[in-house]
């Protein structure tokens, strides 16, 4: 008897997943990986039919003679485990994520002579219905909460990109990059005072009000579905606090961090180069305490940011700090900074984490850009913002295109750099 295996990573078992199996028992008996519940969420959305419930069922439908657990996207350590003659798929893999898991699959279905049947995807109205609803419903803001609990949880590096508008915000949802066999892409959005302040031509003062920047985060949650974490400033007073962070739950918003500061907030990176002052920590840890008991959902995260070193005030103060503002319940802590090198951060990463191993640690490296990802990951960080990467690298590529117009009075120059005009009108498509 030939083997054969397939992988199912769905908790919803459709006629799709009936007539694969039906055709797998066809070439031999069939062994089902059930991929683990973390993949599920990361790659569908969070089961809602935990694993074992769902290898029970599996193992149940006709056609299937073994069930297994999956431990990842890509099959590897289950096909050099059972070496299947065959692993079957339809013929969606072909795009998208899946691509990578196939070649994946089909290199180490070489090791022993296996091979890979593809059928064609099994397609009726109702399945299309079901499939934008599974697409559709990855935006929901619960699941893009969710998702992000998720990542942090399973110790990988989170990695989120600033986006300031509808077009950037698709970037950051659909780049991805391939390096040494492995997909690159980012894990969230990060909706930047700093960036929503300056494309209004407007200083990063608390001056654009909540109701401007919830208009942009609308405009971004409607093309992604990544986790959006939003720069609420200081939160302001606490009573306005209490209602905005409610709001910011309701539009959507995955996470919210406030940084300790109090008056006249000036952005961090001008440190005391003018004034401005942080908060009495008693205040701060008040005004956690009250956004904490404001929001609804357990998913939610309320992200507190020390801004000690930002103001000098060394990281003895950002400790205690730090300490403080969990025990007032923060879900996790932004230690800001804005040496050229990341000793400090690295100090108090260090300390903090031997202290609070499970507290989620955020970094936002623009200072000290020099650090990479698995340095931060070493010293306990779990996520890192890249805060306003692509509003830098689009004001330069604009101004050279301005400039180029006004020196050559014609627009053929600046053309030759930009976005030809069949790409600007495929960018986008009319769905
Ligand atoms: C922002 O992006 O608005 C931030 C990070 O708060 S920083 O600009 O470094 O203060
Ligand atoms: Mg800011």
């Amino acid at each position: 008897m030939k083997k054969v295996y397939m992988c199912l990573s769905t908790d919803i078992i459709h006629t799709g997943h009936i007539n694969i199996i039906k055709r797998a028992a066809e070439y031999g008996e069939v062994t089902v990986g059930v991929l683990i519940d973390e993949y599920v969420a990361i790659y569908e959305k969070p089961p809602i039919i935990p694993l074992e419930e769902r290898m029970k069922i599996i193992e149940n439908i006709k056609g299937v003679t073994h069930v297994i657990i999956q431990n990842d996207i890509f099959y590897d350590e289950n096909l050099r485990k059972i070496k299947p003659d065959y692993v079957i798929h339809g013929d969606n893999w072909n795009r998208g994520y899946q691509k990578e898991v196939k070649e994946r699959a089909a290199k180490v279905l070489q090791e022993w002579g296996g091979q890979i049947i593809e059928i064609p995807y099994y397609k009726n109205e109702g399945l299309s219905l079901f499939d934008s609803y599974m697409q559709d419903s990855r935006g929901l803001p619960e699941l893009r909460r969710q998702r992000l609990r998720m990542k942090i949880r399973k110790g990988e590096m989170v990695k989120v990109m600033v986006a300031y508008d509808g077009l950037s915000a698709l970037l950051v949802e659909k780049t991805s990059v391939e390096n040494n066999g492995k997909r690159k892409q980012f894990d969230g959005i990060w909706l930047s005072s700093l960036c929503d302040s300056t494309v209004k031509g407007k200083p990063d003062i608390e001056l654009v009000d909540l109701t401007s920047r919830i208009r942009n985060l609308e405009d971004i949650m409607e093309v992604t579905t990544k986790p959006i974490i939003f720069d609420a400033d200081t939160g302001g007073l606490i009573e306005h606090f209490a209602y905005n962070i409610k709001t910011l739950e309701r539009v959507g918003v995955s996470a919210v961090i406030i940084e300790d500061k109090i008056g006249l907030k000036r952005n961090s990176l001008l440190g005391n180069e003018v004034e401005q002052h942080q908060d009495t920590i008693e205040n701060f840890c008040q005004k956690i305490k009250t956004g904490k008991e404001s929001v609804l959902s357990k998913n939610f995260m309320l992200i507190a940011r020390v801004e000690s070193l930002i103001l000098e005030m060394g990281v003895e103060d950002a400790l205690e700090r730090a300490f403080a503002y969990v025990e007032a319940g923060a879900d996790g802590i932004m230690i800001h900074s804005r040496a050229a090198e990341p000793d400090e951060i690295f100090e108090f990463a260090d300390r903090f984490k031997s202290k609070y191993a499970d507290i989620p640690l955020v970094a936002v490296p623009t200072t000290y850009n020099r650090v990479y990802e698995d340095q931060l990951k070493a010293h306990g960080f779990n996520i890192v913002i890249y805060a306003n990467h692509l509003l830098r690298a689009a004001f330069p590529a604009m101004k050279k295109a301005a400039c180029s117009i006004l020196e050559n009075e014609r627009c053929y120059e600046a053309s030759q750099e930009c976005l030809s005009i069949k790409e600007i009108l495929s960018l986008i498509p009319v769905k």
